[in-house]
């Protein structure tokens, strides 16, 4: 800690690790384009320069601060050297802005207009490579990259996978899927985190809206909506309602922009709940496979696969919500409509760009149809909402459809790390101990990326573990595996935060966002009636009515399913 001059403002310090964050906390922004407060520091992009009396320039995002530091964050001369910087970058940019996918949320973009940028005094680069468009949720477009490297460390350091890495040196640098493989080959897991990080276009969702509106002008086809827990708390951003919750308005605009039916995949989350904790309860007593793994992330369960092959009897075999309502509405609800599995088209909004490919997997079809047929993430869906020309912030709220109408507040925590084993305490908790009415759970809450407490339930005690980011869960499942920790249960969500951070999600999507997501998701649970999953009665009446009751071998066909090595 110490006092450090800041544009002539002085300024305490204290545990802060570099000029940029006490600039930032000053009031100053300063900009960068390869700098994120949770990944590893390299001052890769130098837009991020200082002026520090008697050291010179330096790049502020890798200098800490010291006691009695004089610096300028925006002198003549820092600004100089930043403009350099910007018109270097984009003379090697593809600058074809209009049809950009980041355009709008582009860091480069904003930075330019911030920073004046008129004209490049640079030529300019005119090469145009081809993009990766193999994987299913991923596409990248190297005409766009900066090098700024925040691609290779989310997937090394959050999700310990690296499937980016550099190739060459000086100007024939470039990023590249390891081994120059095609992203789909690549050890990829889907997860989008490094879309979430990357600054301007390079990478971006695989977008399904064409699909989409092929489907909702096609009048042979029912087209079906279910929305996930997560995005009701994001998508009002992409409209400047920030962080609150928009499930009605999303209802009304789904109808108005051509669907038949709207359903909330917080129905099955909750049918999830009950699937799962009597898978739980059945393995504690009759000696089952334990820890039990959740496998409702779809980035978790390929990980899983590719990387602990031993682990896979561990896993639910539970569906995820989103692969449940699919099959509830290709399998039975056609029916109840007279239609069959070809003339209904199923559409999830996910904040997810792994859940594309969840949906694409050969287990998760009824009579040679997918059971979901497209994934909007919660950017597309914005987006699609736009082409409709909804003014979203004017909407009335909507209501889901019959007869899959209710849902619980324990299936939206689905949305946030922490959820699903909130859902399943509250469930068994209430079956074990008779308990009526709220049970809240503390230890399942907060952001951190590992969470693991005892609970006992009745005479039965178990320890529960949380995590999110796959390379937290990999540190999880070595102490696992080498007897240093015995867990009876394991939640695991590969984005930080879970959902709500998810790699669908609308830029800005950082720690405070997550935050304020995370946030409303409780606030949205506090508010809803129904509490526990054993509460909703629609999803009793739907078990009676398909399965004849719950936890049986029909719902194990249609509602589960089985991952081998
Ligand atoms: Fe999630 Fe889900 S909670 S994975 O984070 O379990 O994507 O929001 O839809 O399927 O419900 C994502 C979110 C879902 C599923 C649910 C689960
Ligand atoms: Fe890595 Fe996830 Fe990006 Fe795949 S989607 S490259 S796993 S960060």
């Amino acid at each position: 800690s110490g006092k450090i001059t800041i544009n002539g403002q002085i300024l305490e310090f204290t545990d802060e690790k570099n000029i940029l964050e006490v600039a930032r906390k000053a009031g100053f922004d300063i900009p960068t384009l390869c700098y994120h407060p949770e990944l590893t520091v390299v001052g890769a992009c130098r837009l991020c320069v200082v002026e520090i009396e008697r050291m010179g320039i330096q790049a502020s995002c890798s200098t800490a601060p010291a006691d009695g530091m004089v610096v300028f964050t925006h002198s003549e001369r820092v600004n100089k050297v930043r403009k350099m910087v910007l018109e270097l970058l984009l003379a090697n940019h593809d600058r074809e802005c209009t049809t950009c996918d980041a355009s709008g949320s582009c860091k480069l973009q904003t930075y330019s207009n911030d920073y004046n940028i008129k004209r490049l005094r640079y030529p300019s680069r005119t090469e145009q490579v081809p993009l990766d468009t193999s994987s299913l949720s991923v596409v990248r477009d190297p005409n766009k990259c900066i090098l700024c490297g925040l691609c290779v460390r989310v997937c090394k350091e959050k999700q310990g996978i690296g499937v980016w890495d550099f190739k060459n040196r000086g100007s024939r640098t470039q990023i590249i899927a390891a081994m120059d493989q095609s992203l789909a080959d690549s050890a990829c897991i889907n997860c989008g985190q490094c879309i979430a990080v990357c600054p301007c276009g390079a990478l971006s969702s695989n977008s399904s809206i064409a699909e989409v509106w092929a489907a909702i002008r096609d009048p042979k086809k029912t087209v079906v909506c279910q929305i996930a827990p997560a995005p009701r708390a994001a998508l009002g951003e992409m409209f400047g309602l920030g962080s609150v919750d928009v499930t009605g308005k999303i209802v009304t605009a789904l109808r108005k922009s051509g669907f038949d039916k709207v359903f909330d995949t917080v129905f099955t989350a909750d049918m999830t709940t009950v699937e799962e904790s009597n898978e739980f309860l059945g393995r504690l007593t009759s000696g089952g496979k334990l820890p039990l793994f959740t496998s409702c992330c779809p980035g978790w369960v390929k990980y899983a696969e590719e990387f602990h092959p031993e682990l896979l009897e561990n896993l639910s075999t539970c569906r995820s919500p989103q692969q449940m309502f699919g099959s509830v509405l290709k399998k039975k609800y056609a029916k109840d409509l007279g239609i069959t599995p070809e003339e209904m088209f199923v559409v999830s909004i996910m904040p997810c760009t792994a859940k594309k490919y969840e949906a694409k997997r050969p287990e998760f079809m009824t009579d040679g149809v997918y059971d979901v047929d497209a994934v909007l993430t919660t950017v597309e869906a914005a987006q699609l909402f736009k082409e409709a020309g909804i003014l979203f912030d004017n909407l009335e709220e909507g209501i889901f459809d019959q007869p899959m109408e209710q849902t619980t507040g324990s299936g939206v925590l689905f949305g946030t790390t922490g959820g699903v084993m909130e859902s399943v305490v509250r469930y068994v908790a209430g079956k074990l101990l008779n308990a009526e009415g709220r049970i809240d759970v503390e230890f399942t809450r907060g952001l951190d990326d590992t969470k693991i407490a005892d609970l006992n339930v009745g005479d039965t005690k178990l320890t529960l573990a949380i995590v999110n980011g796959l390379a937290a869960a990999e540190e999880l499942i070595k102490k696992i595996q080498s007897g240093e920790l015995e867990v009876h249960a394991v939640e695991v969500m590969a984005c930080p935060a879970g959902c709500v951070g998810g790699g669908g999600q609308p830029a800005q999507n950082d720690r405070k966002a997550r935050q304020c997501r995370s946030d409303e998701i409780y606030n949205i649970d506090s508010k809803m009636v129904l509490h526990k999953a054993q509460d909703n009665e629609d999803l009793d009446k739907i078990f009676q009515k398909y399965w004849g009751g719950c936890c049986n071998h029909d719902t194990h066909h249609d509602l589960h399913t089985h991952y081998h090595a």
